[in-house]
This record gives structure tokens, sequence and C-alpha cells, in this order.
């Protein structure tokens, strides 16, 4: 609720749209309509007052002169630097939209295809109004791969749902694993639960190709070969079993398929794993005595080691683990990939599929959109409307994304808080608003808590949310499903109220007077503790049915990565390192290259390489270099050391592009492969050369 204090400031509950596992509660003063603060939530137990370096400065995000405040239209040729923008009022923007949709939809609706991601994750203007919009006109639809996919896919295949150890557990675990992530980044506090865990005497071991902050500052950094996970944990396997370090009660009493899985894991020798992963066969077996000793040891992976060719299977054969040791007997103990699963929320409410059409409309994957604007056919694509998202910076092979957007007979809309990347695109822009300007509730991903987000300001300019756009535009289409007319209120109340029977202690009341309120989950959250496993076995599935009736291996198995010299030798000796561009701290994927200060603290992009792969190429500290490989090229300032390991650059992202000297970020280079589950995105499988920059 909404707290009036005596000097005339109101304090709103708002809640941290972002794709951040974190999902903060924020406390927004408002004076005289005008935000003056926003903080993170004391009272919100992960929250713990605490907002990131990001979004503290959400006021200079929401107040930036940049803002993008009325619908404009292009005069003028499309890409960077080309055209000018005219400003018209909604009524003609929407007329001009409408139109269009018609006119297409009227040959096929296929033609038209949304483009949105992660810019709010909100429930009502991320998977609301804008997802019954494109049901209901029966436009292509996208495969939303672009982050987490194969991981979760794979990780269902074992675990059977989303659903992890809870953050907060980790502050009482002996042994931690940061399984490619880099907390202290993308997911802060966790970062807090981690450090208070080591105060108490735990051990912090990384396993990361580069030396993160948070490898940095953990106890041991083991540094594979990226893509390389899948093969080190059938290593750990291979000595647990060997060395009776298993849990036999519990592997027999809830897991399926030991022997399946054991007789994969036999030919993972230390002396092989070694020589696929890159690490010395004493640290395997360090790592495998050390993981099969401690019952309280919490694995946590996040979605960077999952980029590559054989992400999913890479993630199933990690979320095996703490089911052979048994950790899942103990809060504490387990692994966590996300806990979207544990908050039951009908998104069939929603997002309106029933509004689909019948056959359902074909699908686009998100992260070939290269290639759709490019190569496809039957139809082609003639309209894109992008929202909450930004292509241009974010999608991989962006060289052929941009020669595929400059199409002259492609329509683009894009709804956006900035003049991004992708409106230098756009035929027609239209106004969004932030968070403090709308109202929605949050199913966060890493937590356990149900959030709200009151609207605390008035919206600025013309802006409206998505919602608010895709209402207008239905109602411009002819739209009459009483669905179109809903509040943004009744939205976020349909979702919940159909759970109930999960969520049964679900209370709007609580929510508006705290912002948060926990989900139906016991403070001592165990959820594997006894098996109960939310697969169709009812246990851990080491060897699962659904995954063969999907043509995956049965058990889970190795895949090299694709562009490496274990996946393609002749591309790696043109293109001998391997390319990681993960998040950069200061930015949330490419959003916040807008507020200035931040920008201004990261100073330029750059790329870390090993000092032995300088050398070799004549490059120094400092250098302009240009990576480069077959799709494209990008340049950036050389720091030379030993941060990312020998064969391997770093390059943190996402910049906008136009905010680097060359007009070009790293998705120039990075691939368009899709992973072996779950049709993902495999960024982090890229093969580059470097050089100095000419
Ligand atoms: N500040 C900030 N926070 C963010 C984001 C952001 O852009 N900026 N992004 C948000 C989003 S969208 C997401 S999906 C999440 C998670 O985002 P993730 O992409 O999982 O990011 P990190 O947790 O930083 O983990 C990346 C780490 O994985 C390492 N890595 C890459 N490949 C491999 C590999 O093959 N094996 C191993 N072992 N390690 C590898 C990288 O070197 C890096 O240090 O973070 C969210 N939080
Ligand atoms: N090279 C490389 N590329 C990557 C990654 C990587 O690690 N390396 N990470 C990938 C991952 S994990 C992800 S999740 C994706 C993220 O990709 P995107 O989802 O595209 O994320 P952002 O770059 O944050 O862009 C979101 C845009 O939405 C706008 N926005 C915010 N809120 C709203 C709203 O309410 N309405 C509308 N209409 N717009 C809004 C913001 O201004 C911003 O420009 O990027 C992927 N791309
Ligand atoms: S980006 Fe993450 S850490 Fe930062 S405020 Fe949002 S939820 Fe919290
Ligand atoms: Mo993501």
């Amino acid at each position: 609720m909404t707290a009036l204090q005596a000097s005339g400031e109101r304090i709103v509950h708002g809640t941290c749209p972002h794709d951040c596992p974190d999902t903060c509660a924020m406390l927004i003063t408002v004076k005289d309509g005008v935000a003056t603060k926003v903080r993170g939530d004391p009272a919100h137990p992960t929250t713990q007052g605490a907002l990131c370096t990001k979004v503290s400065r959400y006021l200079e995000r929401t107040y930036s002169p940049d803002r993008v405040l009325y619908p404009m239209r292009r005069v003028g040729a499309k890409g960077p630097g080309q055209g000018s923008w005219e400003r018209i009022g909604w009524d003609e923007a929407l007329d001009t939209i409408a139109e269009r949709f018609k006119a297409i939809a009227s040959d096929d609706p296929q033609a038209i295809l949304p483009y949105a991601y992660s810019g709010t994750l909100g429930l009502v203007h991320n998977f609301g109004m804008p997802r019954r919009f494109f049901h209901r006109l029966g436009a292509s639809l996208p495969e939303r791969v672009l982050c987490a996919t194969a991981g979760r896919t794979g990780y269902n295949t074992v675990i059977g749902a989303q659903i992890g150890t809870d953050i907060t557990h980790f502050a009482d675990a002996r042994l931690i694993i940061l399984w490619g992530t880099n907390p202290i980044t993308s997911n802060l506090h966790l970062w807090t639960r981690i450090a208070e865990a080591r105060r108490k005497g735990a051990k912090v071991i990384a396993i990361d190709p580069y030396l993160s902050q948070s490898a940095e500052k953990s106890d041991w950094h083991l540094a594979p070969l990226p893509g390389t996970d899948g093969a080190l944990a059938f290593g750990l396997m291979h000595l647990l079993i060997r060395d009776n370090l298993i849990d036999r009660d519990y592997i027999e009493r809830h897991t399926l398929g030991f022997d399946a899985l054991a007789a994969r894991a036999a030919s993972f020798t230390p002396e092989v794993v070694a020589g696929i992963t890159g690490l010395a066969v004493d640290d395997i077996c360090q790592l495998a005595k050390d993981y099969g000793n401690e019952p309280l040891s919490a694995i946590r992976m996040n979605f960077g080691m999952q980029r590559h060719a054989g992400g999913g299977n890479a993630v199933r054969a990690i979320a095996c683990l703490p089911a052979l040791t048994g950790a899942w007997r103990h809060a504490a103990g387990g692994v966590l990939l996300d806990n979207a699963g544990a908050h039951a929320v009908d998104l069939a409410a929603l997002d309106g599929r029933h509004l689909l059409p019948d056959p359902l409309p074909r699908t686009v994957n998100m992260a070939q959109i290269a290639q759709a604007l490019t190569e496809l056919n039957d139809p082609p694509l003639k309209a894109l409307f992008v929202y909450a998202s930004n292509p241009v910076a974010v999608a991989p092979n962006n060289g052929l994304l941009r020669r595929g957007l400059l199409r002259p007979d492609l329509f683009t809309v894009v709804h956006e808080i900035f003049l991004t990347d992708t409106c230098d695109y756009a035929d027609i822009v239209l106004p969004a608003t932030t968070q403090l300007e709308q109202f929605d509730v949050h199913r966060p991903y890493g937590t356990l808590y149900t959030m709200l987000n009151e609207q605390a300001i008035a919206p600025l300019g013309e802006a409206v949310s998505n919602a608010e756009l895709f209402r207008r535009l239905a109602a411009r289409m002819g739209y009459d499903e009483p669905c179109f007319r809903q509040s943004d209120e009744e939205i976020a109340g349909e979702a919940h109220i159909r759970t109930a029977a999960v969520n049964a202690s679900l209370d709007f009341d609580v929510l508006r007077r705290d912002g948060w309120q926990r989900i139906d989950v016991p403070l001592h959250y165990a959820p594997f503790a006894n098996g109960n496993f939310p697969t169709p076995s009812g246990r851990c599935e080491f060897e699962s049915a659904n995954a063969a009736a999907q043509g995956w291996s049965a058990v889970p198995e190795f895949i090299p990565p694709r562009e490496s010299a274990l996946g393609d030798p002749a591309l790696a000796k043109r293109f001998p390192l391997m390319l990681l561009t993960p998040p950069a701290r200061h930015y949330l994927n490419s959003s916040f290259s807008s507020v200035e200060s931040l920008v201004r603290d990261v100073g330029a992009p750059w790329v870390d390489i090993h000092t032995a792969d300088a050398v070799a190429r004549g490059i120094s500290e400092g250098d302009r270099v240009r990576v480069f490989n077959a799709r494209g090229a990008f340049e950036a300032d050389a720091r030379v050391g030993d941060k990312s390991r020998a064969g391997v650059l770093v390059a943190p992202s996402i910049w906008w592009l136009k905010k680097s000297a060359d007009g070009e970020n790293a998705n120039a280079v990075t691939s368009d492969g899709l992973t072996d589950i779950g049709r993902g995105a495999t960024y982090y499988d890229t093969a580059v050369e470097i050089e100095r920059a000419g």
C-alpha cells in the first residue's frame, strides 16, 4: 500500500522489472507527482534494502532527456545516422499500424512477427495483453530462446520442473560451487548469502574460463575450456561412483536410471576429462573429493554455461550431481538453475492462447531472426513489431540482422523507452513507460516471493505501457473479445485466482500492504529432501523417457562446443580463440547503455586476452584490437593478463552499437546456431581471431 508521510511524500511499493534473478522490492518516494528517490525495501527478505548499481540510478533513467516521449514516424532512409524522426499523434500511429497489419494479415498474418523479450518480466506487460494481441492476430510465434531454454529444458528432464535450492539457504552451505556464473554481476543478492557462508567457513569454488569478480573472491578458481562443463560433470560422477562418495539410499529411493548413468560416466576418467576440459587431473580429483565429502553442498549454475552447442546436456549432467550425493536432503544442498517453477501462475489465462488459430501459426526462432528476415519464405516476414527488446544489440549475428532490417519492403515498429540501435531501423517508434509509470505483478525466477509493482508516477509525455498499447491496437483492429478490455489489475488478478489451489494463501491485500508475499513453500525449503520430484516417475530422472521421446539421449551426454578444436578442427584452425561475451556489471543486457553515468563508469568496450595469446599476436595492454570471424568484426581495447584462460577471449557485454567507436558490438561475430536441447541461443560458442586494429 502507498503510505503518505507527513512531508507530503508518498512511498510506493515497486518491483524491479528487469531480467535478473533477484527481482528486488523497491520503495519509490513520490512528491507532487515526481519520483524523488528509489531504494531497496529493507523489509523484503532477499532485497534487504539494497539495489544494484544499475537500478539505484533508476531516476536518472526514468527522467533521462533521451526518453522517447511521443510516437514518431521515420522520414528518409533507415540505418544508423540516416533519415530523421517526425512527431505524429497516437491516432495516426495506431491507424498506420492497424492498416498495414490488416493488409498483410488478409494475405497471411504469419508474415507478421512480434519480437519481444526481457525489457520487463511483468506478468501483465510481458505475458498479458501483448501476447493476447499477437495470438488473436495469428502472427508467427516467436520462439523465446535468447536466454535460457537449453538449460531449463535440460534441467526439467532430470528434475521435472524449474525448482531448485532457495537462494536464502546458500548462506548455510558448507561448500558452494559457482558453475558458470558470476553472481556479483548477475545475482547480487545471492552473492550476499555466499559471502555470509564464507564468513561462516564455507569453501566457495568458481568454475569459469574467466577470472570473474566472483571467481576472484572465491576460495578456488577452476578454468575449464568453454562448453566442456558436461565432461567435467561426468568426470565428477565417475570419481564419486569409483570412490563410493555417493548416497546409495537416496539413489535407491529417489532416482531412476543410476546404472545407465554410471555406464555413461565410466569412460570419463580424470585423464579423459583433463584432455577435454584443459584442467589438471589433480584438480578434477580434488573437486570430486570436496563435493563428495560435503553433504551441505550447493551448486549455483546460471545460464552462461548453457549458451553452447551442448548446453542443454551440460545442465542435465550437473543437475544429476546432488541426487548422487544426496545433497538434496538438506535445504542448504542441491542445485539452483532457477526457481520459476516453484511459482504457480496461470500463464494460459494471461497470454490468451485460446485465441490462437487452428492450426497453430509457424514459429520463428528469436536467435535466428537474422536468417528469418533474409531467408524465410512462405510467407516472407513483412512486418516486425519489436517491444521490450533491442535485437540489433542483443541478437546473434547482428550484421546479417541489420541487412535484413534494411529490406525496403519490411515494416518495422518499435515500442521503446529510448532510441536504441533497433530504432535506427524502425518505420515507427512508439513511446514506452518505465516501471515507475505502470502497474504490474511479478513472478520472480530466482526468489520465492510474489511481487507487486504499484504505479508511482504518471506516464511521461505520451508514453504508454505494453498492455495499454495493445489494448489500443486491439480496438483499432476490431477485436471485441472481453479480454482486450481488461484493466491491468484485472489481468493480474486473473492469473492468480486461477492458481488459488496451489498458491492458496496469496492475498492481494497483503501484496498491496507489503509489496510482496512469500509463496506457499516453507521457510526451511528443501524441495527434494524426500524425493517427490515433479517428473513422470516422481524420481530424479538420470534416465528420461521424455528426453528419449524428444529425440535426445535418454541419459545425459557430453556434446562438445561446436566452434572449437573438438567440434570443428578446420574452423578452429582459422579462428583458434573462443569468445565469451558475458554480462557487464554496469549494464543489464543492452539496457542501461542509455544511462550516461553508467556508460562513463564502464568506459569503452574491452576484451580480456591471455598474455600468451596476446604476445603471439603482438598485442599489448591498451591496444585497439579487432575481433573477427566470417560473420563480422568488432573493435575493443585489449586488456592483457591472465583473467581469461589461454585460448579464450572475454568481452563483457552488451554495448549499444551506436556507443562504440566502430558502430559494432560483440554480436557482430556471435553464433546464431542452436543448442542441443531447447533450440536455444549459442552466443558463447563462437570461434574468432584477434588482431591489432589497423
Ligand atoms: N549486471 C547484470 N546482471 C545481469 C545481466 C546483465 O546483463 N548484467 N543479465 C541478466 C540475465 S538476462 C541473465 S540470463 C542472468 C544470467 O546471466 P549469465 O549469462 O549466466 O551471467 P553470469 O552469471 O554473469 O555468468 C556468466 C559467467 O559464465 C561464464 N561462462 C561462459 N561460458 C562458460 C562455460 O562454458 N562454462 C563455464 N563454466 N562458465 C562459462 C562466463 O565467463 C561468465 O563469467 O543474469 C542477469 N543479470
Ligand atoms: N553477446 C551476448 N548477447 C546476449 C547475451 C549475452 O550474454 N551475450 N545475453 C542474452 C540474454 S541472456 C538475454 S535475456 C537477451 C536480452 O535481450 P533483451 O530482452 O533485448 O534485453 P535488453 O537489451 O535489456 O533490451 C530490452 C529493451 O526493452 C526496453 N524496455 C524496458 N522496459 C520496457 C517496457 O516495459 N516496454 C517496452 N516496450 N520496452 C521496454 C529497454 O529500454 C531495452 O531497450 O540478450 C541476449 N544477448
Ligand atoms: S537488476 Fe537485479 S539486483 Fe538490480 S535491482 Fe533489479 S532485481 Fe535487484
Ligand atoms: Mo537472460
